[in-house]
């Protein structure tokens, strides 16, 4: 995907959430670190310990960089819940925190993303542990929701989540 925007924007095309974003981006890098993030919610009012700031981070992180990009603090800041839906239930952490460890395993060389070669042991365990029956590419297609090739964590949990739910529905239904 080509990144067109540049590290600055001129002042008359600045929005709030630009302004928001540089004032926090404090080494002026074009990127929010960890440290920025954190240091950003806590002056909104929303002091997350550092395990929410990591999954959070890594939630956020669509291009799997490990920071957050101007293009996707603007997804992010343009939703109405952006702040309550940082703070995960004890449960959900957990849940994520499992998630976040099966990620590892997968992302054999630590690239913060799972490639085409990395995703055949994904998929096999998607198929064993019953939560996919496509066959690899089309399951790729289903995971990769951007279509880059690659599935970084916020990709891996919207599929899982997505399972989650079904399965609740399911169960409290009977039908999908
Ligand atoms: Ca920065
Ligand atoms: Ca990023
Ligand atoms: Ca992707």
């Amino acid at each position: 995907m080509g990144c067109g925007a540049s590290k600055t924007i001129p002042k008359r095309n600045r929005t709030a959430a630009d302004i928001v974003f540089d004032k926090f981006d404090r080494d002026g890098s074009g990127k929010i670190n960890k440290k920025e993030f954190k240091h950003l919610c806590f002056s909104m009012g929303y002091n997350l310990n550092d395990q929410e700031v990591d999954i959070n981070m890594k939630l956020l992180d669509l291009s799997g960089d490990g920071q957050i990009e101007r293009k996707e603090f603007m997804k992010w800041w343009n939703k109405n819940n952006k702040f309550s839906q940082l703070h995960w239930n004890a449960e959900r952490l957990k849940l994520l925190e499992a998630f976040t460890e099966k990620f590892k395993t997968y992302d054999k060389d630590n690239s913060n993303a799972i490639d085409h070669k990395e995703f055949r042991d994904l998929h096999r365990d998607l198929l064993a542990e019953n939560l996919t029956t496509l066959p690899l590419e089309l399951c790729i297609q289903e995971l990769d929701s951007n279509h880059d090739g690659k599935i970084v964590f916020y990709e891996y949990v919207r599929f899982m989540l997505n399972k989650d739910q079904k399965e609740v529905q399911k169960t409290n239904k009977g039908v999908l």
